[in-house]
């Protein structure tokens, strides 16, 4: 079995070194795809020259910031090319524990979405401001009651794909961006008739940084699951 972790880099200088030698660490046998859109901190520069030394870690490079969502397209499409059959999401700022990449691996054998989840075993949220928890918590019952996904935390950006799940869904037509990306997989895949399965992660945010979370993003996450259920419900679902 080959596995991909999609990385999608925007100004992780800090981080990048540090976050594949721990994968490497603990799951030796994956490969790496650093999607960086060209980051002024130089992240794609250091992300190369570790690439030169290392064969299991390969970068793309994007002109300039289009977004998370496009970045994981731009990583789904490089994975299919080259015959992954898993993929993984994962951001670079150690939010998601790569310790947790095992019983990822473990439970995609039997499941074809398996979803790092903060919210199945109470609340597993380090560092988030009340406020912000409470958006999340708040957008996760909304995705639930409109679209009936059965999932405790659909908003999550740590999870694993069997290449299947993305090769069925029409890449170039996803709408979203923010948050609602993954609301929008997890969907399509549900609909598909997919596996999805939820295993409990420990999210600790950046200490660091300026987080992506903006009104724009909680529009997007507002409208997103009323026109997905409307594009189902008139049968134009499957892609
Ligand atoms: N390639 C790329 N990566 C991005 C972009 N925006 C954010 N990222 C990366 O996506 C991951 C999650 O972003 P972050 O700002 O930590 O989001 P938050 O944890 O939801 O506040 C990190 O690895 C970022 O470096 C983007 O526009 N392009
Ligand atoms: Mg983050």
């Amino acid at each position: 079995m080959k596995y991909l972790v999609v990385v999608p880099t925007y100004n992780e200088h800090l981080n990048i070194v540090k976050l594949v030698e721990s994968i490497f660490r603990v799951v030796p046998e994956l490969d790496i795809l650093v999607v960086d859109d060209n980051s002024p901190d130089g992240t794609g520069d250091i992300a190369d020259k570790l690439a030169l030394s290392e064969p299991r870690l390969q970068v793309l490079h994007r002109k300039g910031k289009q977004g998370l969502g496009s970045a994981y397209v731009a990583g789904f499409k490089y994975a299919l090319e080259k015959g992954y059959d898993f993929v993984f999401e994962m951001d670079a700022d150690f939010s998601h524990n790569p310790k947790n990449l095992p019983l990822f691996i473990e439970k995609a054998g039997a499941f074809d979405v398996v979803i790092g989840s903060r919210y199945v075993n109470g609340i597993s949220v380090v560092n988030w401001p009340l406020r912000r928890l409470l958006l999340s918590i708040m957008a996760n019952l909304y995705v639930r009651l409109i679209l009936g996904l059965p999932l405790k935390d659909s908003t999550s950006g740590y999870k694993c794909f069997r290449t299947e799940v993305l090769k069925s869904i029409d890449l170039n037509k996803i709408k979203s961006d923010g948050y609602s990306f993954q609301i929008e997989l997890n969907y399509r895949a549900h609909k598909s008739g997919f596996k999805l399965c939820e295993i409990p992660i420990i999210f600790i945010d950046r200490n660091t940084g300026i987080s992506k979370m903006n009104k724009h993003i909680i529009k997007e996450a507002l409208l997103l699951p009323w026109s997905l259920r409307f594009e189902y419900l008139f049968g134009k679902g499957k892609k």
